[in-house]
């Protein structure tokens, strides 16, 4: 008997590739090769490609691979070529930033920050050059840049770490180490040096963002694989076509608790939300150390913590039981 599965398809059905739209303009580099992979279809499309090489693309590709070669011949000259040492430490190894007494110099001693620098730039433009192809792609189809915003919302906290913040502080030794555990060491010094971070309102609005973003991903996923049976994954009709999936994926949600997003506003929550991670994260990085010294200080002058208990009046203690 026929069995509708939405987990995996188990029948993959191969026809001749699909190209895509025809495009407006000059196309040269959008390239007509594709092959099918049987894994890749248990787990969304199964045809590879056709992926398009502009010169945005290839010269980011480029720049990351410099990025990450400097990093990798780093971290291998520090455990002295030995590559048996360099696997086993791998994620300990670190290229860290220029030291603080070369403060905002172009080029400090290549041993002494130089690298950083220089892989900064290059990881840095890889990042801009892998934006601007999101930006051209989509517009090139027509779409909206909605991918390309969201991207930048990261790019702005990946800024502010590593090259804004520390152009505030007038160091480069601000910023953050390449490499594994010490980009986590440093998370933790961060927060430990200002007053500690939970207290800074911009870090504790990132996390209501972050989680919610989970959230909504959960509940969102949660509902359409709910409603795939009566055709739900097929939202675009959905919205127009007042049908069962739709209705009742909704109705759910106003039994559940009152209320019920659109099948459009459902993706403007998500984008919003995962948007506002960084950005706010973004903020509250940017004014620790520039703006707010301590954020446990600051909390208190506040009233977004309560002053210190020394300061409190002593709590009576009460007599034992008779
Ligand atoms: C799943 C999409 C795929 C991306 C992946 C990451 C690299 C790095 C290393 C060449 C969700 C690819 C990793 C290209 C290669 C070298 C040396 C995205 C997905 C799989 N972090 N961080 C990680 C980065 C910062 C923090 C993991 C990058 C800040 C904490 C990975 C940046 C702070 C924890 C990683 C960056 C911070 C991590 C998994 C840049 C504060 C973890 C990431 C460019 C925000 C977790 C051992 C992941 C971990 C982790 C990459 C910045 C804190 C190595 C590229 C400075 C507390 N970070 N991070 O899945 O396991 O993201 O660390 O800004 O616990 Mg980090
Ligand atoms: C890093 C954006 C840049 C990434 C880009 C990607 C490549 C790879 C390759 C795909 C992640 C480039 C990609 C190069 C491509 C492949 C293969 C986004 C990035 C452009 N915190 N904390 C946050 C929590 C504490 C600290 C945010 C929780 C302690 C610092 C987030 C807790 C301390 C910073 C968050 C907690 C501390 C943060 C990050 C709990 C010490 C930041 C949001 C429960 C450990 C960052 C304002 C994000 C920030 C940040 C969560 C605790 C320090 C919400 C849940 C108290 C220094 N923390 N945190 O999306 O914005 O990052 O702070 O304890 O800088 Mg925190």
């Amino acid at each position: 008997m026929a069995t509708y599965q939405n987990i995996f398809t188990s029948v993959q059905v191969h026809g001749s590739p699909d190209l895509g739209v025809p495009l407006i303009g000059s196309h040269s580099k959008r390239g007509s090769t594709t092959s099918v992979n049987r894994w890749l279809g248990m787990i969304g499309d199964a045809q590879i490609g056709p992926i398009y090489l502009g010169w945005t693309g290839v010269t980011s590709l480029v720049c990351g691979l410099i990025a990450f070669e400097i990093i990798g011949l780093n971290m291998l000259a520090s455990v002295n070529w030995d590559p048996v040492r360099f696997v086993r430490e791998l994620f300990w190894l670190q290229l860290a930033p220029p030291l603080p007494e070369h403060g905002l110099k172009i080029l400090p001693p290549l041993k002494e920050g130089g690298w950083w620098l220089i892989t900064g730039f290059f990881l840095t433009t890889s990042i801009l050059l892998w934006w601007v192809r999101t930006y051209v792609r989509a517009r090139q189809l027509g779409l909206g840049t909605h991918v390309a915003w969201a991207f930048a919302a990261a790019i702005w906290l990946y800024l502010v770490l590593g090259f804004i913040r520390p152009l505030m502080m007038g160091s480069w030794s601000e910023a953050v180490p390449f490499g594994i555990f010490p980009h986590l060491d440093w998370t933790q010094n961060f927060s430990l040096r200002y007053g500690n971070l939970f207290y800074n309102p911009f870090h504790a609005l990132s996390i209501a963002f972050l989680y919610g973003s989970a959230l909504l991903f959960a509940m969102h996923g949660a509902t359409i694989l709910a409603v795939s049976r009566y055709g739900g994954d097929r939202e675009l009709e959905q919205i127009t076509d007042r049908g069962t999936a739709t209705e009742r994926a909704a109705l759910f949600w106003r039994w559940t608790m009152g209320f019920n997003a659109t099948m459009e506003s459902i993706h403007r929550w998500a984008w919003w939300f995962a948007v506002l991670t960084t950005l706010t994260g973004g903020i509250g990085i940017l004014l620790t150390g520039t703006a707010v010294d301590n954020w446990y200080e600051w909390a208190i002058k506040h009233k977004f913590a309560p002053a210190d208990p020394s300061m409190w009046a002593p709590i009576a203690v009460p007599p034992p039981n008779p």
